[in-house]
């Protein structure tokens, strides 16, 4: 089994306090920092719960940094992450997929010395129609610790590698956290009668190969030609059983990595003739994602680089993303590769 079920009725904040224990140079500050966090992972919880009832589903007038029409849920789920973070003194600053720009903190209130960026509500396509979505996250330590001043974009545009946490929120047939610090997966069910988060997988280990694909295929005609080999591969049976891969894919990248990470298999946003990086956004999904794959067991990269390991550039960089079962994403790099040596 990829994980193990467990009922030692341990909070998520038990669980921080214990992996803090392991860092004896630990301040406390990191725990009271995901404290406010999961704080904030509950407010959206029951707003994305009550949205048909609050009359918050729709859309808006806006149209976000990237050109998508935004929800009115999305506006709701940033404004309350920002305003529930922002005042702890653990943060130097933020960025959000709704936000252009870098989100400071107000000049009266205390920076502290981690970093926090996020996808306040992934998956907005799907609000309207019940289907899951979800937040993605990671925290970065700020580049100089003993500054005490507002962070910058350099404090933001970290590689992956050096994320201190990282993980999602899902808001489907119950709300569950999925949360890594460097020391394996962890997913915490919230249990609304006591309001907390309450771990109930430990250690979550994917398949080294798993027998699902998740891609958009409406983008096939699109997509490089190694791509098309590998999914034609997948779909050709073959004599141990191994293929025909099924397909599943939500549209909504927290479901779609979640199902991966307890089923095994490959969740793939690839470059296409008309978006050469993709869609997903490097900072705050494919990052989070890739550590939370990695920290499991799996492999996350961009068809040949490993994702924790490319500099961001820009705030909302895009970067193809592949990751999984380690079997499955090093076949379709292999695919990848064989085209690309063929078309020189
Ligand atoms: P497409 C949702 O809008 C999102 O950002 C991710 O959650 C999801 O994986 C992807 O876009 C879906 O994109 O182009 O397949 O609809």
């Amino acid at each position: 089994m990829p994980f193990l079920k467990t009922s030692n009725l341990v909070s998520i904040e038990r669980h921080i306090v214990e992996e803090g224990a392991m860092h004896p140079e630990a301040t406390g500050e990191f725990s009271r920092l995901l404290r406010d966090f999961t704080l904030a992972l509950r407010i959206v919880a029951r707003d994305v719960r009550r949205a048909g009832l609050n009359d918050i589903l729709g859309q808006t007038d806006a149209v976000n940094t990237h050109g998508e029409r935004v929800k009115r849920l999305d506006i709701h789920a940033n404004d309350v992450i920002i305003r529930t973070m922002e005042r702890g003194g653990h943060l130097c600053v933020m960025a959000s997929e709704e936000n252009a720009d870098l989100i400071t903190i107000p000049q009266q209130l205390t920076c502290g010395k981690y970093v926090l960026v996020f996808d306040p509500l992934d998956g907005s396509s799907n609000i309207d129609v019940n289907v899951s979505i979800g937040t993605i996250f990671s925290i970065y330590r700020r580049l100089d610790e003993h500054d005490t001043g507002p962070g910058t974009l350099a404090d933001v545009l970290q590689p992956g590698f050096r994320q201190v946490a990282a993980g999602y929120a899902m808001y489907g047939s119950s709300t569950q956290l999925v949360y890594t610090s460097g020391n394996g997966v962890d997913v915490f069910t919230f249990d609304p009668t006591i309001g907390e988060f309450l771990l109930t997988f430990e250690k979550i280990r994917i398949p080294q190969r798993g027998k699902i694909y998740s891609v958009n295929s409406g983008n096939a005609y699109k997509w490089p030609q190694g791509m098309r080999d590998y999914v034609s591969h997948l779909l050709r049976p073959s004599d141990d059983g191994l293929r025909p891969y099924s397909l599943r894919y939500v549209g909504t990248m927290v479901a779609d990595i979640h199902r991966t990470l307890h089923y095994g298999g490959i969740f793939m946003y690839p470059p296409d003739s008309s978006a050469p990086s993709g869609k997903l956004r490097l900072v705050y999904e494919v990052n989070p994602m890739a550590f939370i794959m990695e920290q499991a067991g799996g492999r996350a990269t961009d068809g040949h680089r490993r994702v924790l390991e490319v500099i961001p550039e820009s705030l909302h960089q895009r970067l193809p993303c592949f990751m999984g079962s380690v079997d499955d994403v090093l076949e379709v790099e292999s695919f990848l590769r064989a085209a690309n040596e063929i078309s020189g």
